[in-house]
Protein backbone atom coordinates (compact mmCIF):
# COMPACT_ATOMS: atom_id res chain seq x y z
CA UNK A 1 0.00 0.00 0.00
CA UNK A 2 1.19 3.43 -1.02
CA UNK A 3 1.31 5.38 2.17
CA UNK A 4 -0.39 8.39 0.11
CA UNK A 5 -3.49 6.18 -0.49
CA UNK A 6 -4.14 5.86 3.18
CA UNK A 7 -4.48 9.47 4.22
CA UNK A 8 -7.14 10.32 6.40
CA UNK A 9 -8.22 13.88 4.00
CA UNK A 10 -7.87 11.59 0.60
CA UNK A 11 -8.47 8.29 1.19
CA UNK A 12 -10.49 7.73 4.17
CA UNK A 13 -11.95 4.09 3.85
CA UNK A 14 -8.22 2.56 3.72
CA UNK A 15 -7.23 4.71 6.45
CA UNK A 16 -9.75 3.43 8.74
CA UNK A 17 -8.96 -0.03 7.36
CA UNK A 18 -5.23 0.74 7.81
CA UNK A 19 -5.77 2.04 11.60
CA UNK A 20 -8.28 -0.39 12.85
CA UNK A 21 -6.05 -3.61 12.04
CA UNK A 22 -2.34 -1.30 12.90
CA UNK A 23 -3.90 -0.02 16.77
CA UNK A 24 -4.89 -3.75 17.06
CA UNK A 25 -8.68 -2.49 17.63
CA UNK A 26 -10.43 -4.97 15.51
CA UNK A 27 -9.72 -7.62 13.20
CA UNK A 28 -12.05 -7.19 10.08
CA UNK A 29 -12.31 -9.89 6.71
CA UNK A 30 -10.08 -12.30 8.07
CA UNK A 31 -12.61 -14.24 10.39
CA UNK A 32 -14.07 -16.58 7.85
CA UNK A 33 -17.69 -15.43 8.13
CA UNK A 34 -18.43 -12.34 5.70
CA UNK A 35 -19.38 -9.07 7.47
CA UNK A 36 -18.16 -9.99 11.13
CA UNK A 37 -15.26 -8.57 12.64
CA UNK A 38 -13.65 -9.44 16.26
CA UNK A 39 -12.85 -6.81 18.37
CA UNK A 40 -9.34 -7.15 19.99
CA UNK A 41 -7.95 -5.88 23.27
CA UNK A 42 -7.89 -2.07 22.73
CA UNK A 43 -10.41 -2.18 20.27
CA UNK A 44 -12.74 -3.88 22.94
CA UNK A 45 -11.77 -1.14 25.65
CA UNK A 46 -12.64 1.85 23.37
CA UNK A 47 -15.83 0.23 22.58
CA UNK A 48 -16.67 -0.77 26.69
CA UNK A 49 -15.87 3.31 27.31
CA UNK A 50 -18.54 4.24 24.77
CA UNK A 51 -21.01 1.33 25.99
CA UNK A 52 -20.27 2.54 29.93
CA UNK A 53 -21.83 6.50 28.74
CA UNK A 54 -24.52 5.37 26.73
CA UNK A 55 -25.40 2.93 29.63
CA UNK A 56 -25.49 5.72 32.05
CA UNK A 57 -27.44 7.86 29.95
CA UNK A 58 -29.62 5.41 30.11
CA UNK A 59 -29.76 4.13 33.46
CA UNK A 60 -30.36 7.91 35.03
CA UNK A 61 -33.03 8.67 32.78
CA UNK A 62 -35.27 5.33 34.42
CA UNK A 63 -34.10 2.88 31.53
CA UNK A 64 -34.30 -0.51 32.93
CA UNK A 65 -31.52 -2.86 31.58
CA UNK A 66 -32.51 -6.82 30.43
CA UNK A 67 -31.37 -9.24 28.16
CA UNK A 68 -33.78 -10.82 25.63
CA UNK A 69 -33.39 -14.69 23.97
CA UNK A 70 -31.32 -14.39 20.50
CA UNK A 71 -33.78 -16.34 18.86
CA UNK A 72 -36.91 -15.22 17.59
CA UNK A 73 -40.02 -18.05 16.75
CA UNK A 74 -40.64 -17.75 13.32
CA UNK A 75 -44.67 -16.61 13.70
CA UNK A 76 -43.86 -14.04 16.48
CA UNK A 77 -41.83 -12.84 13.93
CA UNK A 78 -44.64 -12.89 11.43
CA UNK A 79 -47.28 -11.06 13.74
CA UNK A 80 -46.75 -7.34 12.44
CA UNK A 81 -46.60 -8.01 8.67
CA UNK A 82 -45.19 -4.18 7.91
CA UNK A 83 -42.09 -5.19 10.29
CA UNK A 84 -41.35 -8.40 9.26
CA UNK A 85 -41.51 -7.28 5.27
CA UNK A 86 -39.14 -4.34 6.19
CA UNK A 87 -36.62 -7.12 7.60
CA UNK A 88 -37.52 -10.21 5.42
CA UNK A 89 -34.19 -10.29 3.05
CA UNK A 90 -32.14 -9.76 6.06
CA UNK A 91 -33.12 -12.13 8.61
CA UNK A 92 -30.86 -15.40 9.27
CA UNK A 93 -32.73 -18.77 10.30
CA UNK A 94 -31.64 -21.26 12.82
CA UNK A 95 -33.76 -24.25 10.62
CA UNK A 96 -31.97 -27.36 11.86
CA UNK A 97 -31.27 -28.52 15.59
CA UNK A 98 -28.48 -31.45 14.91
CA UNK A 99 -29.85 -33.39 12.44
CA UNK A 100 -33.34 -32.81 12.68
CA UNK A 101 -35.27 -29.93 10.84
CA UNK A 102 -36.93 -27.48 12.99
CA UNK A 103 -41.08 -27.84 12.99
CA UNK A 104 -40.60 -23.80 13.70
CA UNK A 105 -38.14 -22.41 12.16
CA UNK A 106 -36.16 -19.94 14.78
CA UNK A 107 -34.96 -16.23 13.09
CA UNK A 108 -31.33 -14.90 14.46
CA UNK A 109 -32.78 -11.70 16.01
CA UNK A 110 -32.56 -8.67 13.52
CA UNK A 111 -34.02 -6.50 16.01
CA UNK A 112 -36.36 -7.02 19.00
CA UNK A 113 -39.62 -5.23 18.81
CA UNK A 114 -41.92 -8.52 18.88
CA UNK A 115 -39.99 -10.36 21.16
CA UNK A 116 -39.83 -7.53 23.68
CA UNK A 117 -43.67 -6.88 23.04
CA UNK A 118 -44.85 -10.59 23.41
CA UNK A 119 -43.20 -10.27 27.05
CA UNK A 120 -43.93 -7.21 28.15
CA UNK A 121 -48.05 -8.48 27.50
CA UNK A 122 -47.09 -10.76 30.36
CA UNK A 123 -45.65 -8.23 32.57
CA UNK A 124 -47.19 -4.94 31.96
CA UNK A 125 -51.25 -5.46 32.08
CA UNK A 126 -52.29 -2.14 33.75
CA UNK A 127 -51.98 1.79 33.50
CA UNK A 128 -49.91 2.04 37.14
CA UNK A 129 -47.19 -0.06 35.28
CA UNK A 130 -46.55 2.17 32.73
CA UNK A 131 -44.36 4.18 31.21
CA UNK A 132 -41.26 0.97 31.07
CA UNK A 133 -38.43 1.99 29.84
CA UNK A 134 -36.03 -1.42 28.64
CA UNK A 135 -33.37 -2.18 26.94
CA UNK A 136 -30.87 -4.15 25.95
CA UNK A 137 -27.01 -4.16 24.53
CA UNK A 138 -26.80 -7.57 22.77
CA UNK A 139 -25.66 -9.02 19.13
CA UNK A 140 -28.41 -8.77 16.19
CA UNK A 141 -27.83 -10.24 12.69
CA UNK A 142 -28.92 -8.67 9.73
CA UNK A 143 -28.01 -10.02 6.62
CA UNK A 144 -26.70 -7.07 4.51
CA UNK A 145 -26.17 -7.36 1.20
CA UNK A 146 -25.15 -4.02 0.17
CA UNK A 147 -21.40 -4.02 0.53
CA UNK A 148 -20.24 -4.96 3.80
CA UNK A 149 -17.74 -2.53 5.88
CA UNK A 150 -16.13 -2.83 9.17
CA UNK A 151 -18.49 -1.70 12.06
CA UNK A 152 -19.98 0.69 9.39
CA UNK A 153 -22.56 -2.09 7.73
CA UNK A 154 -21.54 -6.01 9.33
CA UNK A 155 -23.69 -8.77 9.49
CA UNK A 156 -23.71 -9.26 12.92
CA UNK A 157 -24.11 -5.98 15.18
CA UNK A 158 -22.24 -6.91 18.50
CA UNK A 159 -23.37 -3.36 19.70
CA UNK A 160 -26.57 -3.17 19.35
CA UNK A 161 -28.04 -0.96 22.01
CA UNK A 162 -31.98 -0.88 21.59
CA UNK A 163 -34.32 0.53 23.55
CA UNK A 164 -37.98 -0.31 24.09
CA UNK A 165 -40.83 1.57 25.53
CA UNK A 166 -44.36 1.22 26.55
CA UNK A 167 -47.08 4.23 27.46
CA UNK A 168 -50.87 4.76 27.09
CA UNK A 169 -51.17 6.97 24.70
CA UNK A 170 -49.95 8.75 21.56
CA UNK A 171 -48.40 11.63 23.44
CA UNK A 172 -46.75 10.02 25.85
CA UNK A 173 -45.01 7.87 23.31
CA UNK A 174 -44.33 11.28 21.13
CA UNK A 175 -42.29 12.78 24.49
CA UNK A 176 -40.25 9.81 24.56
CA UNK A 177 -39.05 9.74 21.30
CA UNK A 178 -38.33 13.59 22.41
CA UNK A 179 -36.18 12.15 25.86
CA UNK A 180 -34.53 9.46 22.98
CA UNK A 181 -33.57 12.95 21.08
CA UNK A 182 -31.98 14.19 23.75
CA UNK A 183 -30.33 11.79 25.41
CA UNK A 184 -28.75 10.76 21.88
CA UNK A 185 -27.52 14.37 21.50
CA UNK A 186 -25.96 14.20 24.76
CA UNK A 187 -24.21 10.92 24.39
CA UNK A 188 -23.18 12.14 20.63
CA UNK A 189 -21.84 15.42 22.35
CA UNK A 190 -19.92 13.44 25.24
CA UNK A 191 -17.97 11.68 21.71
CA UNK A 192 -17.51 14.98 20.40
CA UNK A 193 -19.56 13.81 17.03
CA UNK A 194 -21.45 16.30 15.10
CA UNK A 195 -25.05 15.22 14.22
CA UNK A 196 -27.42 16.44 12.32
CA UNK A 197 -31.53 15.38 13.59
CA UNK A 198 -34.45 14.61 11.09
CA UNK A 199 -37.79 12.71 10.18
CA UNK A 200 -37.06 10.41 7.94
CA UNK A 201 -39.44 10.56 4.74
CA UNK A 202 -42.08 8.01 4.79
CA UNK A 203 -40.17 5.36 2.50
CA UNK A 204 -37.10 5.65 4.96
CA UNK A 205 -39.09 5.10 8.22
CA UNK A 206 -38.17 2.11 10.28
CA UNK A 207 -40.45 -0.46 9.48
CA UNK A 208 -43.87 -0.64 11.40
CA UNK A 209 -43.56 3.00 12.69
CA UNK A 210 -45.08 5.94 12.57
CA UNK A 211 -42.53 8.12 12.58
CA UNK A 212 -38.20 7.77 12.81
CA UNK A 213 -36.34 10.51 13.83
CA UNK A 214 -32.64 10.07 13.03
CA UNK A 215 -29.22 11.21 13.55
CA UNK A 216 -26.71 11.45 10.72
CA UNK A 217 -23.05 12.70 10.83
CA UNK A 218 -20.87 13.08 8.13
CA UNK A 219 -17.51 11.16 7.43
CA UNK A 220 -14.29 12.38 6.61
CA UNK A 221 -15.16 11.30 2.94
CA UNK A 222 -18.16 13.78 2.86
CA UNK A 223 -20.67 10.46 2.90
CA UNK A 224 -23.61 10.97 5.26
CA UNK A 225 -23.94 7.74 7.65
CA UNK A 226 -26.82 7.68 10.22
CA UNK A 227 -25.34 6.62 13.50
CA UNK A 228 -28.68 6.60 15.56
CA UNK A 229 -32.79 6.26 14.88
CA UNK A 230 -35.69 6.45 17.36
CA UNK A 231 -38.90 5.39 15.88
CA UNK A 232 -42.83 6.06 17.19
CA UNK A 233 -44.27 2.65 16.82
CA UNK A 234 -47.73 3.40 17.75
CA UNK A 235 -50.38 0.47 18.79
CA UNK A 236 -48.82 -1.18 15.14
CA UNK A 237 -46.88 -4.12 17.45
CA UNK A 238 -49.14 -3.81 20.00
CA UNK A 239 -52.13 -4.39 18.11
CA UNK A 240 -50.95 -7.10 15.83
CA UNK A 241 -50.13 -9.15 18.88
CA UNK A 242 -53.39 -8.28 20.43
CA UNK A 243 -51.85 -6.55 23.23
CA UNK A 244 -54.23 -4.43 25.80
CA UNK A 245 -53.65 -2.68 28.53
CA UNK A 246 -56.51 -1.66 31.44
CA UNK A 247 -56.89 1.94 32.13
CA UNK A 248 -57.86 4.21 34.53
CA UNK A 249 -61.63 3.71 34.41
CA UNK A 250 -61.53 0.14 33.85
CA UNK A 251 -62.10 0.26 29.77
CA UNK A 252 -58.81 -1.49 27.99
CA UNK A 253 -56.66 -0.15 25.18
CA UNK A 254 -53.39 -1.17 23.39
CA UNK A 255 -50.62 0.89 24.57
CA UNK A 256 -48.01 3.09 22.30
CA UNK A 257 -44.90 2.21 22.05
CA UNK A 258 -41.30 3.79 20.72
CA UNK A 259 -37.91 2.29 20.39
CA UNK A 260 -34.68 3.62 20.00
CA UNK A 261 -31.21 2.00 18.71
CA UNK A 262 -27.47 2.65 17.97
CA UNK A 263 -25.16 0.30 17.18
CA UNK A 264 -21.35 -0.47 16.39
CA UNK A 265 -21.02 2.95 14.00
CA UNK A 266 -20.90 5.00 16.81
CA UNK A 267 -17.41 3.18 17.33
CA UNK A 268 -16.17 3.85 13.85
CA UNK A 269 -17.22 7.15 13.81
CA UNK A 270 -15.39 8.48 17.06
CA UNK A 271 -12.57 6.87 15.39
CA UNK A 272 -12.95 8.36 12.27
CA UNK A 273 -14.15 11.81 12.83
CA UNK A 274 -11.40 12.67 15.31
CA UNK A 275 -8.47 11.18 13.23
CA UNK A 276 -6.12 13.20 10.96
CA UNK A 277 -3.15 12.32 9.01
CA UNK A 278 -1.07 11.06 11.40
CA UNK A 279 -3.13 8.28 12.38
CA UNK A 280 -5.70 7.85 14.83
CA UNK A 281 -6.86 10.22 17.63
CA UNK A 282 -9.27 9.12 20.56
CA UNK A 283 -10.91 12.22 22.68
CA UNK A 284 -9.99 11.46 26.77
CA UNK A 285 -13.23 10.24 27.43
N1 LIG B 1 -35.17 -1.40 16.82
C1 LIG B 1 -34.81 -0.13 16.23
C2 LIG B 1 -34.21 0.75 17.26
C3 LIG B 1 -33.85 -0.36 15.06
O1 LIG B 1 -33.48 -1.49 14.78
N2 LIG B 1 -33.53 0.71 14.37
S1 LIG B 1 -32.52 0.71 13.12
O2 LIG B 1 -32.83 -0.36 12.22
O3 LIG B 1 -32.58 2.03 12.55
O4 LIG B 1 -31.08 0.45 13.69
C4 LIG B 1 -30.51 1.34 14.63
C5 LIG B 1 -29.17 1.83 14.17
O5 LIG B 1 -28.28 0.75 13.99
C6 LIG B 1 -29.16 2.55 12.81
O6 LIG B 1 -29.53 3.89 12.93
C7 LIG B 1 -27.70 2.40 12.38
O7 LIG B 1 -26.92 3.43 12.95
C8 LIG B 1 -27.31 1.08 13.00
N3 LIG B 1 -27.24 -0.02 12.00
C9 LIG B 1 -28.25 -0.53 11.26
N4 LIG B 1 -27.81 -1.53 10.47
C10 LIG B 1 -26.48 -1.66 10.71
C11 LIG B 1 -25.44 -2.54 10.23
N5 LIG B 1 -25.69 -3.49 9.33
N6 LIG B 1 -24.18 -2.39 10.72
C12 LIG B 1 -23.90 -1.44 11.65
N7 LIG B 1 -24.83 -0.61 12.14
C13 LIG B 1 -26.10 -0.71 11.69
Amino acid sequence: MKVSRQKWSSNFSEWFDRVLSEAEIYDYGRYPVKGVGVWMPYGFKIRQNIINLIRRLLDETGHEEVLFPLLVPEDLLRKESEHVKGFEREVFWVTKGGEEELELKLALRPTSEVAITFMESLWLKGYSQLPKKFYQIVSVFRYETKATRPMIRVRELTTFKEAHTVHMTYEEAAKQVEEAVQIYSKFFDNLGIPYLISRRPEWDKFAGAEYTIAFDTLMPDGRALQIGTAHHLGQHFTKAMDYKVTKADNTSDYPHQTSYGISDRVVATVIALHGDDHGPVLPPR
